[in-house]
């Protein structure tokens, strides 16, 4: 098996009242357990792709044959992103970035303020299912939103947008249904009590 299922860094009520424990469950469980299973399954006697990080899996999808192109776009990519939002988050976390983060922000932004509110936007503006992220891209922070399972790193002739995504949030209905059900905006408002900017801060 090229990839494992990492265990959630923190217990799975941890992120109470914000993100449910049922919540955390299913998603890590059984969705980011499904996105492991299947990216395998795909490049399964493929020696080439197994050794390959699943960052630089999908980072050169072109490398990857055409009639699993479209699984290990999918279950790679959601293996990648689960695999960063688990860190991003934590318990006792929250507030704002500070550092070189925080001021990078800031001037990128106008204010921390301003840009939870661009990114929320993002989040909301994604239509169906999709993750938005900040990026570092030529140097700069950008806000961009992708499609299912794309991610920045697979570029932008395939995700749309491109970039280092140093975090993100996952607007899949499975990430908020059972406690927001149709309330994205709620879902996205309490997400900034649980992201860990230290990690971030490490990523960037
Ligand atoms: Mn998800």
């Amino acid at each position: 098996m090229a990839y494992e299922l990492a265990p959630l860094p923190y217990p799975k009520d941890a992120l109470e009242p914000y993100i449910d424990a049922q919540t955390m469950e299913i998603h890590h469980g059984k969705h980011h357990a499904a996105y492991v299973a299947n990216v395998n399954k795909a490049i399964a006697g493929k020696p080439d792709l197994e050794s390959k990080s699943v960052e630089d899996l999908i980072r050169n999808l072109d490398a990857v044959p055409a009639d699993i192109r479209g699984m290990v776009r999918n279950h790679g990519g959601g293996h990648a992103n689960h695999s960063m939002f688990w860190k991003i988050l934590g318990p006792k976390a929250g507030g704002a970035p500070s550092g070189k983060l925080g001021d990078d922000i800031k001037a990128a932004f106008g204010s921390f303020d301003a840009f939870k509110e661009k990114f929320e936007a993002a989040g909301l503006g994604r239509f169906g299912s999709g993750w938005v992220w900040l990026v570092v891209n030529g140097g700069k922070l950008e806000i961009v939103s992708t499609a299912n399972q794309d991610s920045p790193i697979m570029g932008k002739a395939i995700a749309g947008v491109e970039g280092k995504p140093i975090f993100g949030c996952d607007v899949w209905e499975h990430a908020y249904y059972l406690k927001y059900q149709n309330r994205r905006a709620d879902y996205l408002k309490a997400f900034w009590s649980v992201v860990n900017w230290a990690e971030v801060a490490r990523n960037y």
